[in-house]
């Protein structure tokens, strides 16, 4: 296949086709119906501002990725307030916890605790440095709901152990685990099957870093010249001084980027 074919908006369709997943599909398809291959990453600290920017933002997004355990007034109706958004605007749920632990205990993480993450989040994210068994226990609990896992591949920040041989071995675990992995988090395309979709956070409109390691490249770099699939991007829209027009900015350059 093609890569530049791969990534047109006929091709998602096509992979939309191909691809296994349910999950797999149910994303490719809306990213095609909704014209975006942008991701929100939602780093707020209240329930208020998690749904302000889920409902503002909402529209431009297919994916909304949350780190739930930042919130400091998390109760059981968080999460039915985050879906009826994500209905309300068709986007999926992407809770970044970065399972990292043998099968048994993330299978408790996911399904149990206050979060019981299982019962909302569409995509789920683990490292894999434990091996195969993180998968195993992630996909007890969330192959019979359909949802998809995502594997940390390789990271945008300085000085990560998660590269180049690393994130081999977590394309090649992927692969061979297509019936409950959906994609990757990467800086690069690593798959060519059709139904792996790749998710690469550090993307800001100018390249640069924070203060604490975390590095920013283009959406061009990321899409066009590594072929990824989706954009992860938080403070560049939440900190924007019009939030909305930047949102619309990333899904157009992002979009235009590949089509
Ligand atoms: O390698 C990674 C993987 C992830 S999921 N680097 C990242 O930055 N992330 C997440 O992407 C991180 O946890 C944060 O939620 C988001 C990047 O946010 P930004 O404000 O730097 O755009």
């Amino acid at each position: 296949m093609q890569p530049q074919l791969l990534r047109s908006a006929n091709h998602l369709r096509h992979r939309a086709l191909l691809a296994a997943h349910p999950m797999a599909k149910r994303l490719l398809s809306l990213m095609e119906e909704k014209r975006t291959n942008l991701s929100l990453a939602c780093d707020v600290s209240t329930e208020k501002e998690l749904l302000h920017w889920a409902d503002l933002i909402g529209p431009f997004i297919c994916v909304l990725k949350t780190h739930i355990d930042i919130l400091e007034d998390f109760t059981p109706r968080t999460p039915d307030a985050l879906k009826s958004l994500a209905d309300k605007h068709n986007f999926l749920l992407f809770e970044d916890r970065k399972f990292a632990d043998i099968g048994q205990t993330v299978s408790l993480q996911y399904a149990k605790g206050i979060y019981r993450i299982a019962e909302w989040a569409d995509l789920i994210n683990a490292h894999i440095i434990p091996g195969p068994g993180i998968i195993e226990g992630l996909r007890q609990v969330g192959g019979p709901k359909k949802s998809g896992l995502l594997l940390l591949a390789e990271m945008s920040s300085k000085g990560t152990l998660a590269k180049g041989a690393y994130a081999e071995k977590a394309r090649r675990l992927g692969e061979a685990h297509s019936d409950f992995v959906c994609g990757f988090i990467s800086q690069r395309r690593l798959s060519d099957q059709p139904g792996m979709i790749h998710f690469t956070p550090g993307v800001k409109l100018k390249k640069g870093n924070d203060a604490l390691g975390q590095r920013y490249r283009t959406i061009e770099e990321v899409l066009l010249k590594e072929g990824s699939d989706i954009v992860i991007v938080g403070r560049d829209i939440l900190q924007a001084a019009d939030p909305i027009a930047t949102a619309e900015l990333y899904r157009q350059r992002a979009w235009n980027a590949v089509n």
